[in-house]
């Protein structure tokens, strides 16, 4: 992976605030890589490539996912900034090669999480949300949380993203309640009482 190509690449894809995010998004997800232990080399590549897609053509995007197997139909009932992660996760392994479940895995379920979530798409996803230059309401908290216990950091990411949609009366996607859920389970064990 040449990774000075990839960024020439990224930089003419994406605004340049989008591509400074990516950067944040990287060094974030590193820093978490190593506090984790996660395979440093797979969270750059996930990291770097999370929002390559962002801003293509919906058409296009649509298509894609219309035609191909390993996307779900599902996505175009619901609101298309869920769609470019997925397609993300198809486009750089035609253009990069990049064959690595995990990697294509973390950029795929980057926006939603996912049930069961490995370690690197945690990493990513808590990155995307903590990186420097977010200001959600109850990121701090979050941030601290990602100094100690990655799972729990992602729950409360979780949690926030699906309380956030539902007080603006927008729909939550399967996968962001099952990660919802998931990872509650993780963090409290079990069922509720
Ligand atoms: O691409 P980024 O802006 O860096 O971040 P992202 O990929 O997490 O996308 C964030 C957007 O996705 C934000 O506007 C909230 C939205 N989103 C996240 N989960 C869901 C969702 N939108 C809907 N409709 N349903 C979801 O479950
Ligand atoms: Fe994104
Ligand atoms: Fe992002």
């Amino acid at each position: 992976m040449d990774i000075e190509n990839l960024k020439v690449d990224l930089q003419e894809r994406l605004t340049e605030g989008r591509y400074e995010h990516t950067l944040r998004v990287t060094d974030t997800a590193l820093e978490l890589a190593e506090a984790f232990h996660e395979s440093v080399e797979n969270t750059k590549i996930a990291a770097l490539f999370h929002d390559y897609c962002k801003y293509d053509p919906l058409e296009e995007m649509q298509k894609t996912i219309e035609t191909n197997s390993k996307l779900p139909d599902l996505l175009l009932s619901f609101h298309h900034e869920l769609w470019h992660g997925p397609v993300a996760s198809i486009r750089i392994e035609e253009k990069y090669g990049i064959a690595n479940q995990e990697i294509k895995d973390a950029i795929f379920f980057h926006t939603t999480g996912r049930a069961k979530m490995t370690k690197l798409d945690k990493i990513i996803f808590l990155a995307d949300y903590i990186e420097p230059g977010r200001s959600f309401p109850g990121v701090d908290e979050v941030r601290d949380t990602a100094k100690t216990d990655l799972t729990k950091a992602c729950y409360q990411a979780a949690r926030n993203t699906v309380r956030f949609l539902m007080e603006k009366n927008r729909t939550v996607y399967p996968d962001s309640f099952h990660a919802y859920n998931d990872l509650n389970q993780e963090v409290f064990g079990g069922i509720d009482k």
